[in-house]
């Protein structure tokens, strides 16, 4: 099994990359982003908790999230592996991440980090928002507090894999395709096609 988090503050590609990613690898997608507008877009009463936070640029609390991912993992028991977008983003959803992993007998093998400018991130983010219908990223206030955010609380998740030697920062400016070519050959580094079970 090959487990990967493609990490980064908000507006740095990971929804992007991710699409492009398991569509070559066979990794199973997982976004807290996703899983959440979809909570959303169905009217439940956790999905109505997490639009008022999100509205506001704030993270929607650890156990909400982290029982989201533990279901989803759950639900796949036969994927290949399982590319992370979105999450973890606090220390204790890392924590908690590698125990549930550690109960399926895998691990994190690789975080791959975006980084883009603070400039970059709110003119793609407010770009978006023209055409998405995406209430958090109308509003140049709530695009700088989810920033904030990610300073202050998502950073230091990075800290944590760094322990580890997991983390490989990779420049998220430029094209896509250059950017995903970046992104492959860090993922191939570190795949034995026939050990990982994954197609190159
Ligand atoms: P997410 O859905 O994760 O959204 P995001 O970080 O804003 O977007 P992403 O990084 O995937 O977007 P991308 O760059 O691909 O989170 C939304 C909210 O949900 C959070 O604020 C939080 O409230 C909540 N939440 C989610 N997970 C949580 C968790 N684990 N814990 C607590 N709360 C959580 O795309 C941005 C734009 O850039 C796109 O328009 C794209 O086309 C463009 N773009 C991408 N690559 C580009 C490039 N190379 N050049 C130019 N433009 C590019």
């Amino acid at each position: 099994m090959f487990n990967l988090i493609l990490f980064g503050p908000p507006g740095s590609g990971k929804g992007t990359q991710s699409e492009k990613i398991i569509a070559k690898y066979g990794l199973k997608h997982l976004s807290t982003g996703d899983l959440l507008r979809t909570e959303i877009s169905n009217q439940t009463p956790l999905g109505l908790e997490a639009k008022s936070l999100m509205d506001k640029g704030q993270l929607v609390p650890d156990e909400v999230v982290t029982g989201m991912i533990s279901s989803a993992l759950d639900a796949n028991p036969g994927a290949k592996g399982f590319l992370f977008d979105g999450f973890p983003r606090t220390s204790a959803q890392a924590e908690a991440l590698d125990k549930l992993l550690a109960l399926k007998k895998t691990s994190i093998a690789v975080m791959l980090a975006l980084d883009v400018s603070q400039e970059e991130l709110v003119k793609r983010l407010l770009k978006r928002g023209e055409t998405s219908g995406r209430s958090d990223d109308t509003n140049e206030n709530v695009i700088t507090a989810r920033i904030i955010e990610y300073h202050n609380k998502t950073a230091p998740v990075a800290e944590y894999y760094k322990k580890y030697n997991k983390v490989v920062t990779v420049k998220g400016e430029g094209t896509v395709n250059d950017i995903f070519n970046v992104l492959s050959h860090e993922i191939e580094q570190r795949t034995q096609p026939k050990e990982a079970g994954i197609e190159k």
